[in-house]
């Protein structure tokens, strides 16, 4: 059976268990990462030598970089809808997912760090500051996106959804107020994590609370 390492609250992580629960795969999940250590292990690191999470097996094949364990996952299953075939459609997702992690995750971290990882006395309120700055500058460009669209890249979501979903998520749901800003609105956005709502693995793996 397909297992992956990794705690579920790490964005990457959730990235994985939401596709591979949207694809009806079974799998078994090990906590590890975080406070579950186990990634400075000999035999974690032989498996990833980064030291992070997720990676997964699958059989005696080991992967890591949470994108690509999405794009593994919905090609062995054949999950053409989430992953197309097509070369341009492909191209499309596969365009969003490397913006969803070279721009939005970037641009969000130092706000999810001091928001939800950091005690209230110790936050650079500056810092949140200018990461939720960046963060709407980036979902801006996701907001005129969906114009027109239920999903980033047409009627149906696709793996391009999710990464940025998850990162849309936290943003929706951390305390911004708390440190003087104050979210834009951005009407396509709302809707579309609204849609998202809708989905059983969505609520199941992303929906959860912030730790
Ligand atoms: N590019 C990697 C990044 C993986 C990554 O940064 N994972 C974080 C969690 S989101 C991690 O392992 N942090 C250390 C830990 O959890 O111990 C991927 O997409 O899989």
């Amino acid at each position: 059976m397909l297992r992956i390492w990794g705690r579920t609250t790490s964005s990457n992580v959730q990235k994985v268990l939401w596709t591979a629960t949207e694809i009806g795969v079974e799998f078994e999940r090990i906590d590890a990462g975080g406070s579950f250590g186990r990634t400075n292990e000999p035999a974690y690191r032989a498996m990833n030598p980064n030291g992070l999470v997720p990676t997964i097996e699958d059989g005696d094949f080991v992967l890591w970089e949470s994108n690509t364990i999405c794009r593994y996952l919905a090609a062995k299953h054949h999950a053409t809808s989430l992953y197309p075939s097509e070369l341009r459609q492909r191209a499309d997702v596969e365009r969003w997912q490397d913006w969803g992690s070279s721009v939005l995750a970037p641009a969000i971290f130092p706000a999810f760090f001091g928001l939800v990882r950091t005690a209230p006395g110790d936050r650079d309120n500056a810092a949140i500051r200018a990461s939720a700055e960046k963060t709407a500058a980036a979902l801006a460009i996701v907001e005129a996106r969906l114009a027109g669209r239920d999903f980033l890249c047409g009627a149906a979501l696709t793996l391009a959804d999710m990464g940025i979903a998850i990162n849309t998520y936290r943003w929706y749901n951390m305390d911004y107020a708390s440190v003087g800003y104050q979210r834009p609105e951005m009407p396509a956005l709302a809707a579309w994590c609204a849609r998202l709502g809708a989905r059983p693995a969505y609520r199941e793996w992303v929906m959860v609370r912030l730790v």
